[in-house]
């Protein structure tokens, strides 16, 4: 009985590592949220940025809103052209689904030249495998598909071991 709870923790513990490996929900400052308080620049500092990856801005509605911008209007801080898209729920979950940098800024009047903004270089999911593989067969799509396909096996391998031994 134990010892199955004990699995079970473990099936857990794969599980999210695998989620984590794949695709991750940031939340934007933290647990603090975005808020006036944070310094975002050091914040989106701290990780490094897939396609998949999702950004997740939690604040008071009304309070702040999330503008994805232009690099000219995250530098200027106005908002009067270069607006890429808008978010004003309280919380906006972001997903970056290109490779590409973004760029966040806050258009409460004063926010985003008081630090409620920040740019993210987001990568496309390539790893490491690669130099494992070099030549995926031709019709395995792409190195990322390659990659997480060998995950899954691997993940697999590890469950048959531990239920079934
Ligand atoms: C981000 O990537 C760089 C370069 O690949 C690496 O040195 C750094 O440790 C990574 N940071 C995190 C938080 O994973
Ligand atoms: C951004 O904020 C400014 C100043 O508060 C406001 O004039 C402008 O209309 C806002 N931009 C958008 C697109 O809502
Ligand atoms: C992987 O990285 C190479 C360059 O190192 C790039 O040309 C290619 O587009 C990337 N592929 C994917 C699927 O991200
Ligand atoms: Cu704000």
């Amino acid at each position: 009985m134990e010892d199955k709870i004990g699995r079970l923790i473990i099936l857990i513990m794969c599980c999210s590592i695998l989620k984590g490996a794949v695709s991750q929900v940031y939340s934007v400052g933290d647990e603090s949220g975005w808020s006036s308080e944070v310094d975002y620049g050091s914040w989106s500092e701290k990780y490094n940025f897939t396609v998949g990856d999702v950004l997740e801005f939690t604040y008071n509605k009304g309070q702040h809103n999330v503008f994805e911008v232009t690099e000219s209007t995250y530098r200027t801080c106005d908002a009067s052209s270069g607006v890429l898209a808008k978010y004003e729920s309280g919380d906006d979950k972001v997903e970056l689904t290109e490779s590409k940098k973004y760029w966040f800024i806050c258009n409460v009047s004063g926010h985003c030249l008081g630090g409620m903004r920040f740019g993210v270089d987001v990568k496309a999911g390539n790893t490491s495998s690669t130099n494992l593989d070099p030549t995926p067969s031709a019709n395995s799509g792409n190195a990322f598909d390659t990659w997480s396909l060998g995950l899954r096996i691997f993940a697999f391998q590890l469950l048959l071991r531990l239920f079934c031994d």
